[in-house]
């Protein structure tokens, strides 16, 4: 490590105690950056690393709420408003037991340089809260996200900061949240974004993380002259990114051999296809169920707390959730001849992972560039609300097509100006990077 990186990643460990996810989303920046700061010494002088890895605003609140005993349920809400220099704050917000700040902090880090990427005008934010939507009926995940809103709302607004979702937070949790906002601020306006399309929604939104992703390979499969068709695929999760991923990649003539949930995988050596993956929506969107049922329905083997990444395939793509795949796990699927990797999810492969795939030279595809494709959208869904139109499907997918190309191509032209062409981590840190620092210097010691 040179120097100033080490003087700051020492200084983020030791004023961020307990915060793993948040060290690590930090290291992988920071490593990639070294060249640049060799590079271009100004971004030392304006202590571009000090502040940047600082949030700008951190709000934690308590969110009470009734069930359907009449208990009284409290749950943590917080958001981490991380970076403002490009636009306003912009990111998900996760509902799962696991949630906390250090975590929440991770994917706000990593949001500043997704944004940037995408080239559209947003900074970086994400939020969420402990809050368990599983088994909860739908009025008690009202009452939550009714709570929420009442304590968030004075911090968000279509110039200020938009929320979106992320894991346990989709159209009916935006919708419940997107009521309550307008309800407090008699305001109608792109509050929040992964609305449905009766008050605003954008055609593509659902389906963008997972199909970008997927676009994201492509890129990266031409590269080596290869493409998707009759690969065969791994996929991790089954939820919204791991359900478009599949949709995309069976469009393309691929093999999705996996899907998983928290408690556990499904192989169907014969492929997902179309009607399996109608039935997936079904299971996972309307009746909540487990993956396990896919199994039960289609005769396939269902592995009880299993991983997609021991069962041999060319592309993988990690749908689900951080450091889903570990040192060990990477080494198996460069065993079984995995020849790209692209990270729907945000940080699913650890550090050591990553190693792994650059090492034998597997295209990876890192989050902040392969998964940008939701946010992206997001960024269309707020063009449309404030130019008051709905553009059509085609009109929608052709443009976040044309992102995931550019950002592609930013992050190999960067990967190729600090000579290790191919290295997306190194060139999506470096590019995504670059632009936040300039705004931030352009605006003055802030
Ligand atoms: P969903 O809630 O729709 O689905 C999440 C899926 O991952 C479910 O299958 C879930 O299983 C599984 N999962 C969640 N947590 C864990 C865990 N701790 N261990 C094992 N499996 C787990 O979320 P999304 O599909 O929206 O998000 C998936 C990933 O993609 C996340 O990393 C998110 O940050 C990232 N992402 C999402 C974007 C979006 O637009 N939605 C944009 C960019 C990135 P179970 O149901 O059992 O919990
Ligand atoms: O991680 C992510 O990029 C998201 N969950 C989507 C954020 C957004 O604002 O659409």
């Amino acid at each position: 490590m040179s120097k100033y990186v080490e003087r700051v990643y020492n200084h983020v460990i030791e004023k961020n105690p307990a915060q793993p996810d948040f060290h690590q989303a930090v290291k992988e920046v920071l490593d990639s950056l070294m060249p640049v700061f060799e590079k271009e010494p100004r971004f030392e002088k304006y202590k571009i690393l000090e502040r940047i890895t600082e949030p700008e605003r951190i709000v934690i609140f308590r969110v009470p709420w009734v069930d359907d005993n009449g208990e009284i349920q409290v749950n943590r809400g917080m958001r981490v408003q991380f970076n403002s220099a490009i636009g306003p704050y912009k990111g998900g917000l996760r509902f799962h037991p696991s949630v906390n700040l250090g975590i929440i902090k991770f994917l706000g880090f990593e949001q500043i340089f997704k944004n940037s990427l995408t080239g559209l005008s947003m900074g970086g934010a994400k939020g969420g809260s402990d809050f368990d939507p599983k088994g909860k009926s739908d009025n008690e995940v009202m009452r939550f996200c009714q709570s929420l809103m009442t304590e968030l709302f004075k911090y968000v607004g279509g110039r200020v900061d938009v929320p979106a979702g992320d894991i346990g937070v989709g159209a009916r949790e935006i919708g419940y949240l997107f009521g309550t906002w307008k309800k407090i601020t008699q305001r109608f306006e792109p509050v929040l974004t992964g609305k449905s399309l009766e008050y605003g929604g954008s055609l593509i939104r659902p389906e963008a993380t997972g199909y970008g992703s997927v676009y994201f390979a492509q890129e990266m499969l031409k590269t080596r002259n290869e493409d998707l068709k009759g690969k065969v695929c791994l996929v991790s999760g089954s939820g919204n990114v791991a359900q478009y991923t599949t949709e995309k990649c069976i469009d393309l003539g691929a093999k999705v051999v996996t899907l998983s949930d928290s408690s556990g995988m499904v192989h169907d050596p014969d492929g997902v296809t179309k009607e399996k993956l109608e039935f997936v929506f079904e299971l996972k969107n309307v009746k909540r169920g487990r993956i396990k049922e896919y199994a039960e329905k289609f005769g396939v083997e269902y592995y009880p707390d299993g991983q997609p990444w021991t069962i041999p395939g060319e592309i993988a793509f990690p749908s689900a959730t951080q450091n889903e795949i570990n040192n060990d796990e990477a080494k198996v699927l460069v065993d079984n001849g995995v020849i790209a990797v692209s990270e729907g999810a945000n940080m699913p492969s650890t550090i050591e992972a990553i190693d792994v795939f650059l090492e034998n030279k597997v295209l990876f595809g890192p989050g902040k560039a392969a998964n940008a494709g939701g946010v992206s959208t997001s960024g269309l869904e707020m063009a449309q609300n404030f130019g008051f139109e709905s553009w059509n499907r085609e009109t929608v997918d052709d443009r976040l097509h044309k992102i995931m190309i550019n950002i592609h191509k930013m992050a190999y032209d960067a990967s190729k100006d600090y000579d290790d062409p191919g290295n997306y981590v190194l060139g999506a840190n470096i590019a995504g990077f670059k632009k936040v620092a300039n705004a931030m210097i352009l605006q003055g010691h802030w």
